[in-house]
């Protein structure tokens, strides 16, 4: 099994996005790149910490290639958008690659050089590209939090 972690805004929608691609194996939601250690969800949304909401996942690289997760990470949130997702504003937002080894490192900047400049994306890409550091898993709650609801779609649907 091989990790990815990826900050695409609210991770409710991220988690359950990924968790329906074939490969990908498990997933959980949390918190990463701030600088306290186990951040609560409260802390987070204080916006003291500068942690992502982002989501970890385990996925089998002969079923999915890491290329497939990148570019379904582009198109599952618009990463032009600056510490934000649609309504959701603040640097836990931040669209963000967390990569695991140089491999992964050097896929994602490619696959973000390779993204449109124009149509779709009208504005530049803002997604940080950045080594994985501590993932500090989110409260039970938030884990599958919108297949627990029976919700489909994102957070802004
Ligand atoms: N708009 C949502 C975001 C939730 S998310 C886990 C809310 O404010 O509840 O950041």
């Amino acid at each position: 099994m091989a990790l990815a972690t990826f900050g695409a805004g609210c991770f409710w929608g991220v988690e359950s996005a990924f968790r329906k691609m074939d490969g990908v194996k498990e997933t959980a939601v949390g918190y990463a790149g701030g600088h306290t250690e186990n951040p609560t969800y409260e802390q987070v949304c204080s916006k003291t910490t500068n942690h992502a909401e982002v989501v970890h996942l385990e996925f089998d690289p002969d079923r999915i290639s890491y290329d497939t997760l990148v570019e379904a990470f582009f198109q599952l949130h618009d990463p032009t958008q600056v510490n934000r997702q649609g309504p959701d504003v603040g640097t836990q937002y931040r669209s963000v690659i967390l990569y695991h080894d140089d491999a992964q490192r050097e896929t994602a900047e490619r696959i973000k050089a390779s993204l449109p400049t124009s149509g779709t994306y009208s504005e530049p890409i803002a997604t940080q590209i950045e080594p994985a550091p501590t993932f500090w898993r989110a409260e039970e709650y938030h884990q599958r939090y919108f297949e627990k609801r029976g919700i489909e779609g994102n957070c802004h649907i």
